[in-house]
């Protein structure tokens, strides 16, 4: 089989599968570029040091012998989520406002100039406010604007079969695989929404990918007595303060900007630590929250 440009880093341990099996990925050993792997049948099953596979790249030729590939996921698109709700998960909350905006790799892969945030031209944008049918507590109504009160004023449904036929369109038509993002997000974002998909009963693909920018920052920017709240990383980047934080629209404009400081690295970093959606936790049970409601 003719491997043309191939990076020439190969697996010893089988031979090149048929050319209808080359999938596209991310490699870890040349993070940067879109690779062609060939998966083989037992690849999961593989200890992780014997994992390798034969890969080529398709912008330069490049020299990766791959010996502890993790299943890697070559996202699409990402899908910055926030969520504003009635309180903190020691109060079992319920969700209130979401907002998702949704970008193509293509446009998240050349950082911007640090202190000139510069959003892509192209994004998909949802944003839906919910009654929760459950109180707020006193300081999220005072930092979120929201209340029990000019919800009901204004007419908002709870969480309800029409808002998931919204939400599971609106991911449907990105191109996939598809990583949701959230800072915090596998504390509060992900386990929060997936407890409201289960009252009504349904869920999202379970493959799809979710990203925590928590740890991920942690671990990409580190910075002697930095702050990692998300306000504080957008100050770090772009040094002035975020607007219209703690809106759920708010929260996912500071977020995208503060993903695209650091964005080649962050999807590097989801193609190789992206939870799925399937692993996700809901936040609390649904006949603990019944009774409590
Ligand atoms: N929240 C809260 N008290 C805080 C911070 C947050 O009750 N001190 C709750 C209400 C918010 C939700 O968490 O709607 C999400 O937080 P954030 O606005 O930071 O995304
Ligand atoms: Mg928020």
């Amino acid at each position: 089989m003719n491997f043309k440009g191939s990076c020439g880093g190969v697996a010893t341990s089988f031979a090149p599968p048929p050319r209808r099996d080359v999938q596209r990925r991310v490699c870890r050993a040349c993070p940067s570029m879109l690779l062609s792997v060939s998966p083989q049948p037992a690849f999961k099953s593989l200890p992780r040091a014997t994992q390798s596979h034969r890969c080529f790249c398709w912008r330069k030729s490049v020299s990766c012998k791959l010996s502890a590939m993790a299943v890697l996921q070559d996202f699409q698109t990402f899908v910055f989520l926030d969520l504003e709700t009635t309180g903190l998960p020691r109060d079992q909350p319920r969700l209130a406002e979401l907002c998702l905006f949704a970008v193509h790799r293509r446009s998240l892969q050349r950082s911007p100039l640090l202190g000139t945030p510069q959003l892509p031209r192209i994004i998909d944008k949802l944003t839906l406010c919910v009654d929760p049918q459950k109180p707020f507590t006193l300081e999220a109504e005072r930092i979120t604007g929201l209340s029990n009160r000019n919800l009901e004023e204004n007419c908002k449904a709870d969480f309800n079969n029409g808002v998931v036929e919204i939400l599971k369109g609106f991911l449907r038509r990105q191109m996939g695989p598809v990583c949701l993002v959230a800072h915090n997000g596998l504390g509060f974002d992900f386990p929060l929404l997936r407890a409201e998909l289960w009252r009504v009963d349904t869920d999202l693909p379970l493959s799809t990918g979710c990203l925590d920018t928590l740890p991920a920052l942690k671990e990409l920017e580190r910075s002697p007595g930095m702050s990692y709240q998300l306000g504080a990383l957008f100050r770090h980047f772009y040094g002035r303060e975020p607007i219209g934080a703690h809106s759920a629209e708010g929260d996912v404009l500071t977020l995208l900007l503060v993903f695209l400081a650091k964005a080649p690295e962050l999807m590097t970093w989801a193609a190789h630590n992206a939870h799925s959606w399937g692993k996700i936790q809901p936040m609390y049970s649904l006949s603990l929250s019944r009774s409590r409601n």
